[in-house]
């Protein structure tokens, strides 16, 4: 079994901290023919993107269907809850990350050179992630973690979209706040960097995330 893609990418940071949190090695592989748009790749994984998931021969793409395979091969050690309704809020922890949050990174990117930014537009999205982020605190349990006291899928997403967040957005835009400097966020993100699977997959992709800028601020300049 292989997992392709790099750790620039939150939905891989996504797949690794999963894989992490059930105790599965399953390092990184650089893409077959040198990357995802290689004719070796697409015949795995036609959509292109990162992560690709390869189980003997056969490709699997999409992060967070990539988990749920990794969760039905390896139940072993859990990444999703034991409850039937606590496992489909992580799940949909994920998919609010996916739906509401990730769709706003595109239109703020566009608004990254301050020279040329367009305030409402900031504005607009601004607070199209901040009903994301109601959405996010009101489908959370008591935690510490997402749900209960160990993180799991919407763990995972969540860290990994936060962390991009908070390079490409929280840093750049002033008037859009950081969501964890208090009350429930706060408190799981503590837990997120106390746990010794989430916090090194987090350091590595918030690393990887802030080179990232770097070569779009020089590209600015
Ligand atoms: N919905 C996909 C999103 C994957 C995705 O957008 N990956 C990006 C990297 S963050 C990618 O591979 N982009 C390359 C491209 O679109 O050509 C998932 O959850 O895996």
């Amino acid at each position: 079994m292989k997992l392709y893609g790099n750790l620039a990418s939150p939905y891989v940071a996504r797949v690794v901290m999963f894989a992490r949190i059930k105790g599965l090695d399953l390092p990184l592989t650089e893409p077959p023919g040198g990357g995802i748009k290689s004719a070796e790749y697409l015949a795995l994984n036609p959509i292109g993107k990162m992560p690709g998931l390869e189980v003997d021969g056969r490709g699997l793409a999409e992060s967070s269907v990539i988990c749920d395979y990794l969760e039905d091969a390896f139940p072993g050690q859990p990444g999703l809850p034991a409850d039937p309704f606590d496992r489909a809020r992580s799940r949909l922890l994920g998919r609010i990350v996916d739906l509401y949050l990730a769709p706003q990174s595109g239109p703020l990117f566009r608004q990254m050179n301050p020279a040329a930014r367009d305030q409402a537009a900031v504005d607009a999205a601004g607070a199209e992630l901040a009903k994301a982020f109601g959405y996010v605190e009101h489908f959370m349990g008591e935690g510490p973690f997402c749900i209960g006291g160990a993180p799991t899928l919407g763990d995972c997403a969540l860290a990994a979209h936060m962390v991009f967040l908070e390079k490409t957005v929280f840093e750049v835009f002033e008037s859009i706040p950081d969501p964890r400097s208090g009350g429930r966020l706060r408190t799981w993100w503590q837990a997120v960097q106390a746990h010794a699977a989430c916090k090194p997959v987090v350091d590595d992709y918030a690393a990887a995330v802030a080179g990232f800028m770097k070569m779009m601020a020089s590209r600015q300049r």
